[in-house]
């Protein structure tokens, strides 16, 4: 007993000791690189300022750094006067037939006839950008070459990610002269900053190039602007770069700026676009006078400000949240090699946080209050024409890459996704009432910047009503982990009400008297449904949430009636012969099917109606679904596999899929089953790039420490045996907490909950459930010493 009490003494201090070296230690945070970026999507290394995604590849003789801003689109109204969100009118007058067909096990027939009226119209043709013609896609704006004037041999090369502060880096020798380059997006001022250093003069050439329609470039006062417009719409877009030169001469000709005998030069890029994300005509916003604003400020501050400015906005958020896994990290080894010693079995828990922290880099990069919503690419998209349109998809991309956003303290971060989900709703009504003749709103699986809320036009993948009640889970979660009242009731309710409104108009009773979803599908798998499962866990979903966010908000009516009866009767998760838990109403499921999406299990995660404390049984099956569909995947479906893995509390499988989602992948091309992972600059591969792998894995490891989803605030519900000893600072649970653990041993030690003052609430630690009450200052301890 003595010797243990002495042991457990000396074993936390030793984990106290290693916990302050680490938190010493420079650089734990750095992606790096011995070797320019030949790539963009597996080298290259992503910065952005919210409204800017940026890739810089670190060339020697040459730097390229390509861009793009989110709001950047083709297609839409103004590339056709035909554009109307892809709605068929008049399509719901098809619905009858289809339902009594399903109904007579006609389903080839009903597939045909859905696939004629319950698909969203396009207009394709040579005029427009991308494939999805007046669809659209997102738009890279361009790139910035700089060329370096300097030759020899290059010593020393580094670039790198410093993810702590948001600032990448380029680092060289030529004989004694070093090189030095500091990147950052400033979210604040607008801008993004790149600086050029050297210890010898150095002349540089840097030119612009778009693949976009040029409407006029010049240069005056030391101010480069390119005026130009997407061909197939029209939206024109501005770019602006300052330079500012510690000496040395600038000259300019036809595009490109001369920059002779410099030692410093500070290069400022601000762009902007005519795009505004309001219904009908999401065009008019004032760029220019955007733009301007940016350059006034320009003019009184300097690189040091700008930086200063940009890691206190970066800290704020960044700093909420600390990860320590309880390992040396191994700073010394490139990143591409450390990801590949990785899979070849090395243990490195320090990357495994540094993948974490990365997802909370790129969040705070592409996703800040009033700028668009993070895209399947997040904002770093190099092409005119990307894999799927780099577009908004809702039958797990879009909420994927949102996950983290609450749980890891970016609540703010969550901002343009809620924005852009409201921004759906008007064009969402017209789409259900014109297919469906529903009252409320819907989304089908591919949405844009113009409101298109139609099925898409294939319906074996693109017919997807559910996604608006998908969504708008996360107007929920945003009120669950805040507590911000006012916000639930103007902004977050009235969505959520005319989500839920489109399920208790769409919903059909079965012979059973059960309400189920007709037609539907379960995304991209199996055929046309008269119910799939995904539909009616959705609908629950959104019901139920509308009727807690009711009883907030003390509103009883016609609605919460309807909505709690409806809620009730919706046909419950199935057991099927196998054990499985069936993805549609009939017990069809293919034991052999390893497809990606699991979508079924969506009430185990993200969902709330699965669970192993409340219904084991189902929890249970979903375990035997997820055996069948194996632990491989594409990026997002590895990444979504680990969130249920925790749920289901077996943390050594969920850390099992994490390995596997780390996966070292080159491949660019689309590949839609197997071939996930991880790309040497950590940008998940699907492939190709998509972030949301990136987030759902970020999310996945917040399952493994902290889960709320019950009412009770689990700690490391799912630890993994790789993780016996760590800590982490900062992880937000519903009710609007917020909690420090330190675990050793597999034992949380010491815990701390703040919120607010006398706020009260139930734990799990250690196997024990504690009733907690926050002191007057809004905090609770807990220590496993008492
Ligand atoms: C869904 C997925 C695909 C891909 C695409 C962007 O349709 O089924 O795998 O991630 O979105």
């Amino acid at each position: 007993m003595k010797y243990s009490k002495l042991h457990l003494a000396v074993s936390s201090y030793i984990l106290f000791l290693s916990l302050v070296t680490f938190a010493q230690e420079e650089n734990t945070l750095d992606l790096w690189y011995n070797q320019p970026a030949t790539e963009w999507m597996t080298q290259a290394l992503p910065i952005g300022n919210g409204y800017v995604g940026a890739m810089f590849f670190g060339g020697i003789q040459e730097e390229h750094i390509q861009f793009s801003e989110g709001t950047l689109w083709s297609g839409g109204p103004d590339s056709n006067p035909d554009y109307n969100f892809g709605i068929r009118k008049d399509a719901h007058k098809s619905l009858p037939k289809v339902r009594a067909l399903l109904k007579e096990g006609k389903k080839a027939e009903a597939h045909k006839i859905a696939q004629s009226q319950f698909t969203g119209i396009i207009d394709t043709g040579k005029q427009y950008n991308a494939d999805f013609g007046d669809y659209g896609a997102q738009q890279t704006m361009g790139d910035l070459y700089i060329k370096v004037g300097h030759s020899g041999d290059v010593n020393n090369y580094k670039r790198g990610l410093d993810i702590s502060k948001a600032l990448g880096k380029v680092e060289y020798n030529i004989g004694k002269d070093t090189y030095k380059r500091t990147y950052f997006g400033n979210y604040p001022s607008s801008t993004m900053v790149y600086r050029l250093e050297s210890s010898k003069k150095t002349d540089y050439e840097i030119r612009f190039e778009t693949p976009h329609v040029m409407v006029s470039q010049n240069f005056n006062d030391g101010i480069y602007s390119f005026d130009g417009k997407v061909s197939d719409n029209g939206m024109p877009f501005e770019t602006k770069i300052s330079l500012k030169l510690s000496d040395g001469k600038i000259t300019y000709k036809e595009g490109i700026i001369y920059i002779k005998g410099a030692k410093d030069v500070v290069i400022l890029n601000t762009s902007a676009t005519g795009y505004t994300l309001k219904y009908p005509s999401y065009s008019g916003n004032d760029y220019k006078a955007a733009n301007n604003a940016v350059v006034q400020k320009w003019k009184s501050i300097t690189f040091e400000n700008l930086k200063k400015e940009h890691i206190a906005d970066y800290s704020n958020l960044f700093d909420r949240v600390s990860l320590n896994l309880g390992e040396r990290p191994k700073v010394d080894i490139p990143t591409n090699e450390r990801l590949i010693a990785y899979a070849n079995g090395s243990k490195d828990n320090a990357l495994e946080s540094l993948y974490f922290q990365y997802a909370r880099y790129l969040m705070i990069s592409a996703s800040r209050p009033k700028t668009m919503s993070m895209n399947l690419q997040g904002k770093w998209n190099h092409s005119t024409n990307p894999p799927w349109a780099a577009d908004y998809h809702s039958n797990i991309n879009l909420e994927m890459i949102y996950w983290p956003a609450e749980l890891t303290n970016l609540s703010e971060c969550h901002e343009p996704f809620l924005d852009y989900i409201e921004s759906l709703v008007e064009p969402g009504k017209l789409a259900a009432k014109e297919f469906f003749d529903t009252r409320g709103w819907m989304v089908n699986t591919m949405t844009n910047a113009f409101g298109y809320t139609s099925p898409g036009w294939g319906v074996d993948w693109g017919f997807f009503p559910t996604g608006a009640a998908w969504f708008s889970q996360h107007l929920w979660d945003h009120y669950d982990f805040t507590q911000d009242e006012t916000y639930l009731k103007e902004k977050a309710y009235p969505i959520m009400k005319e989500a839920a409104l489109f399920w208790i108009d769409y919903l059909t009773k079965d012979d059973h008297g059960n309400l189920v979803s007709t037609p539907s599908y379960s995304p991209e798998h199996g055929g046309i449904s008269e119910g799939a499962s995904m539909d009616h866990q959705i609908a629950w979903d959104i019901l139920n949430n509308s009727l807690k966010a009711a009883a907030v908000l003390g509103i009883e009516d016609e609605f919460t009636t309807t909505a709690k009866v409806t809620r009730d009767a919706i046909l419950k998760p199935k057991i099927g012969s196998w054990g499985q838990l069936q993805e549609w109403t009939e017990d069809v499921d293919d034991p052999k099917s390893d497809h990606r999406h699991v979508s079924h299990l969506f009430a185990l995660h993200p969902g709330n109606q699965i669970s192993t404390a409340q219904t084991p049984e189902l929890a249970e099956a979903a375990r035997v679904t997820l055996n069948a569909r194996g632990d491989s995947g594409t990026g997002w479906s590895r990444a979504w596999k680990m969130n249920f893995w925790a749920r289901l509390n077996d943390g050594n499988r969920s850390h099992k899929m994490l390995k596997n989602l780390l996966k070292p992948v080159a491949d660019t091309s689309i590949e839609m089953s197997t071939a996930g992972g991880t790309y040497a600059n950590l940008l998940c591969a699907h492939p190709p790039f998509q972030l949301d792998g990136n987030m759902g894995g970020a999310s996945g490891m917040v399952e493994m420490l902290l889960q709320s989803q019950s009412g009770i605030i689990e700690l490391l519900p799912s630890l993994p045996d790789a993780w016996p000893t760590g800590e982490v600072k900062g992880l937000k649970a519903r009710g609007g907490f917020e909690l420090d653990i330190q675990w050793e041993n597999a034992l949380v030690k010491e815990a701390t909950i703040k919120g607010k003052p006398n706020q009260s609430g139930e734990i799990k630690v250690n196997n024990t459930l504690i009733s907690f009450q926050l002191n007057g200052d809004g905090v609770y301890r807990y220590s496993d010493k008492h």
